[in-house]
């Protein structure tokens, strides 16, 4: 921790003055604290996700930084837009490309509000258990101010940095910030255990015997920003049903894009595949036929519609559904393509 809060009990001009002399001479040697953060939280089995800055409000001073380490499989980004930045989309007209901010910038970028800062998509490896080798980013931070932070893939995953001049005393220490941290991940990967129930026919979700969830989600505030805890998962990853019946997957999860993939993953599984269509009685879903465990089919993403803001056009109402009837009798595998390699992925036996 810095050392200046001597100078705050005794008033008086000079003593203002010298103490602000101190503090710049503090910074030009090299006292400046390199904070730590976390970008995400995982189960061990990757289906519960903790979409969340932990913590997402951090007080610092100026020309401190933050290193934030990416524990998870699941893919973030840390991103500082300029105030008022119209957000960029996570990615490009080539799926898997990020757009940034525009662009990427370096690990040791510095914000102060004037030119965005993002870290482009960091994550563990598919293969990596440990995450001793998760990637890390840093962020310094020269100017006073107050600086929001975004996940651009994510978009209920927000937070603040709050950068105060050298003379305050920051609130917290790194301590702290551990133990909140761990407190809140705890929290949101202990609500995706409840939600699960959500998904699950009989209770009061009102899911009926051929429904099958495609992920649940919640958003919560810590009062800085948003986090989000998600199941990825096919809640009933497996259902067995009848030749000729009808199995109708719907989305639960407030922000997050999924699909329903049978086959051959597509090279970009935002739009639906050709042999998809809206369905006929002209409610917002998608619905195809699978004769063969051949056919491959994409449900396009499934997502809902965004939350509206004042002043801005309504968003559309977002397609959450998907209707597959299956023609003949098998085992049908199928995957989300965004979060297959968390283990999204169910079966559909037809006798
Ligand atoms: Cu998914």
């Amino acid at each position: 921790m810095r050392q200046v809060s001597n100078g705050r009990s005794k008033p008086g001009f000079l003593f203002a003055l010298t103490a602000i002399l101190i503090a710049g001479s503090a910074a030009k040697t090299a006292q400046a604290k390199e904070w730590q953060a976390i970008a995400g939280g995982e189960s061990p089995d990757r289906g519960s996700q903790a979409l969340a800055f932990l913590p997402n409000e951090v007080w610092i001073h100026a020309g401190d930084s933050i290193r934030w380490t990416f524990p998870t499989h699941e893919r973030h980004t840390l991103t500082f837009l300029k105030p008022g930045q119209i957000r960029p989309p996570g990615f490009g007209p080539i799926f898997d490309v990020p757009v940034g901010c525009p662009g990427i910038t370096p690990d040791g970028s510095s914000f102060d509000g004037s030119t965005c800062v993002t870290s482009g998509i960091l994550r563990l490896n598919d293969n990596t258990k440990s995450t001793e080798n998760a990637p890390t980013y840093s962020v310094g931070f020269p100017a006073v101010g107050n600086f929001k932070f975004v996940d651009l893939l994510h978009a209920d995953m927000s937070g603040v940095v709050h950068v105060l001049n050298l003379s305050e005393t920051l609130p917290h220490d790194q301590d702290f910030y551990d133990r909140q941290a761990q407190g809140e991940q705890a929290l949101l990967l202990g609500d995706t255990s409840r939600l699960e129930g959500r998904g699950t026919p009989g209770d009061n979700g009102g899911a009926q015997s051929n429904d099958v969830a495609v992920g649940i989600g919640e958003v919560v505030t810590t009062g800085a920003g948003l986090q989000t805890a998600s199941l990825m998962r096919f809640v009933r990853g497996t259902i067995v049903v009848r030749v000729g019946d009808t199995v109708q997957w719907t989305s639960l999860d407030p922000s997050i894009n999924h699909t329903v993939t049978f086959g051959v993953e597509p090279a970009d599984p935002r739009p639906p595949s050709a042999n998809v269509v809206p369905v006929s009685d002209g409610s917002a879903a998608r619905q195809a036929v699978i004769g063969s465990t051949e056919d491959s089919v994409n449900s396009g993403f499934l997502s809902p519609a965004p939350q509206d803001r004042a002043n801005l056009a309504q968003s559309s109402p977002g397609v959450t559904r998907f209707r597959v009837t299956f023609t003949s009798p098998g085992t049908f595998d199928y995957f989300c393509a965004i979060h297959d390699d968390l283990g999204m992925k169910g079966t559909v036996i037809v006798h």
